[in-house]
């Protein structure tokens, strides 16, 4: 493996998908800024350029909504190729956005960044403060509910076509959706992207909450999919830890970020499927979603310290040869080709592998680092790839496969 020449692809690949400020997660499929890719396109830039960096993360903000909100895609520039754009989004505001929100790992890729370089980064991390903690304070008046978070469509999760959603996707009529072209599949072999009935009930949600006019309470109240994400919450939970200590250095008040994880750590518990793994609820039906996906191995990441889910990890890590696939294996549904039901993805190893490592699972982060590793330097810097054979999927020279490697993986 010739480690210099594979870092030197990966920076080459960042610079390629940078837009002027924001980069794109790739060109073609992606042409916009997505919230979650861009936080760790620039925890990748600041492996070799802190500048850039804190560019990213200010871009990034400018799609952020009067009421904390910052959106899973900000619309810079017009661009050809994607589906649903700007027109559909309908977002009274400029520059043009998405109506829903993402992962919010930004809290800990910012504490990252502003590690790197603490002088250079001080005046940043004192100007984006404020606009972090009024984007948790959304997700807790808006989607927190018995301390788990909720979100209102897949795409918030980023896990768009999981299994997670199935039941509850079940339950929404697509009637009247109408013609559309989605533009993924011309990029894309249509076997590695989510179906036509999944796109049509995605638009169908999207109208719908946009007939409500962006407006949380009205969604709430009428909204046709609110699920608690099991990823979302133990990310959150993360970036408040994260976002706890930033505040703790820059000397501001601590005691409403203390409270919201003391509630995300009591909202874990509901996360628990009696089933035995951590699962997400559709909080229309009450009922648990019944799937043990890549997302509940965000326990250790999460900072919770209970080993729950060792047993099914060393069992999934067993069966694949490049873990953590995003379904589980022995799920009738696994599939390892079509996108969130089944394929592995570098970032979402990363995160299980960073909290492996710090409480103490040193060898299994090791391995999952290594399985990574071996991933990218044998296939290239795809969007995701078969657990079974590393066999490369989605879009190719892919921003945040490039990122993890130069901040974990490589
Ligand atoms: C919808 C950009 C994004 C990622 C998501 C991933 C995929 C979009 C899509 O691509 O979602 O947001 O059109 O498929 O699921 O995690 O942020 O890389």
């Amino acid at each position: 493996m010739n480690f210099d020449k594979i870092d030197r692809e990966a920076r080459k690949i960042l610079r390629r998908n940078d837009r002027g400020g924001y980069t794109v997660p790739t060109a073609g499929l992606y042409p916009y800024q997505w919230n979650w890719d861009s936080c760790f396109a620039a925890w990748g830039f600041s492996t070799f350029d802190v500048k850039r960096a804190w560019f990213e993360i200010h871009t990034l903000f400018t799609g952020q909504w009067d009421n904390g909100m910052l959106p899973h895609i900000i619309f810079h520039k017009r661009a050809d190729g994607y589906f649903p754009g700007p027109d559909v989004w309908d977002v009274p505001r400029v520059p043009h956005t998405s109506g829903i929100s993402q992962p919010p790992v930004a809290a800990t890729m910012i504490r990252s960044i502003y590690e790197a370089d603490k002088r250079y980064g001080r005046v940043h991390m004192e100007l984006i403060y404020g606009r972090l903690v009024s984007w948790h304070r959304w997700f807790i008046k808006n989607r927190m509910e018995r301390g788990m978070i909720a979100i209102t469509h897949p795409w918030e999760s980023g896990r768009d076509n999981a299994r997670d959603w199935d039941k509850a996707m079940a339950n929404i009529d697509p009637t009247g959706v109408g013609e559309y072209h989605r533009r993924d599949t011309d990029h894309v072999d249509p076997e590695m992207r989510p179906k036509k009935e999944d796109y049509d009930r995605y638009l169908k949600i999207v109208y719908h909450n946009r007939d409500c006019g962006w407006n949380e309470e009205r969604i709430a109240k009428t909204g046709l999919f609110r699920v608690a994400d099991v990823g979302i919450t133990f990310i959150f939970l993360r970036a408040c830890r994260d976002l706890l200590h930033i505040a703790l250095e820059l000397d501001h008040e601590t005691a409403e970020i203390e409270g919201w994880i003391k509630d995300l750590e009591a909202g874990v518990e509901n996360h628990w499927n009696p089933k035995g793994f951590y699962d997400s609820v559709d909080l229309k039906t009450g009922e648990f979603t019944d799937s043990l996906s890549s997302a509940s191995f965000f326990e250790w990441y999460s900072g919770m310290s209970g080993d729950r889910m060792l047993g099914h990890l060393n069992r999934i890590l067993d069966e694949v040869k490049f873990g953590v696939p995003s379904n589980d294996p022995e799920d009738e549904h696994f599939n390892p080709k079509r996108y969130w039901r089944g394929p592995v993805w570098g970032m979402v190893n990363t995160l299980i592998g960073i909290g492996l490592d710090e409480q103490g699972h040193i060898k299994t982060a090791e391995r999952l680092r290594k399985e990574t590793q071996e991933l990218i330097a044998e296939h290239g810097f795809y969007e995701y790839f078969s657990p079974l054979d590393g066999a490369p999927e989605g879009g190719d020279v892919f921003t945040w496969t490039a990122a993890i490697w130069l901040t974990w993986a490589g």
